[in-house]
């Protein structure tokens, strides 16, 4: 029985040790259960691309989007994580007259720079951007869509309500296992 459910465990743990790169934002710590992950390309990225990379990606099922920093400590969980000084594009847009959230996430918490926003000057600072300082405080600022100052965006994925099919089939062959297990000690038992 106890190797069973070893066995049950290390089935369900394998595909957890592959991908180790996203964080967790742990509910127990009051987190929402999510997973971050910093791209730096190290170079400019433009905000469409970001936004089209992000989507590309998939971790534990979950596919990918430009995270939406709803609260304070949201906030403050990724700009934990955030290594070096670099800016970075985030999930929200100004649409129709107002600042949204790609997800269709309330629009409540804020963080902009005093100043901000402020159009970059023009008509176009429609998209949101990270800015980190080195004094380990982090703000927004509206950015164009090319604004060259950009080198990386933050990925958030949902993995609670998008579980990874791979995942769900391991741990049904484990529970297969566990059931056919089951089946053959109860013959031996009953006369
Ligand atoms: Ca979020």
């Amino acid at each position: 029985m106890k190797k069973i459910i070893f066995m049950m465990l290390a089935v369900s743990l394998f595909p957890l040790i592959l991908q180790a790169s996203p964080i967790l934002w742990e509910v127990s710590s009051g987190g929402n259960g999510h997973y971050y992950e910093f791209i730096n390309m190290g170079s400019y990225i433009n905000r469409n691309d970001a936004f089209a990379a992000a989507q590309t990606r998939t971790y534990l099922g979950a596919t990918g989007y430009l995270a939406t920093v709803t609260t304070f400590t949201e906030h403050a969980f990724v700009n934990s994580q955030w290594a070096g000084s670099y800016s970075v594009w985030l999930g929200g847009a100004y649409q129709s007259g107002q600042w949204t959230w790609i997800t269709g996430e309330a629009w409540s918490y804020q963080n902009w720079e005093p100043g901000q926003p402020d159009n970059q000057g023009s008509a176009n600072g429609d998209f949101l951007l990270y800015y980190h300082a080195a004094s380990n405080k982090s703000y927004w600022h509206d950015a164009y869509p090319n604004f060259t100052s950009v080198t990386g965006y933050v990925v958030e994925y949902n993995v609670l309500t998008t579980p990874e099919p791979a995942y769900l089939f391991l741990l049904g062959l484990g529970m297969i296992g566990y059931w056919i297990s089951y089946k053959k000690q109860r013959k031996i038992l009953l006369p």
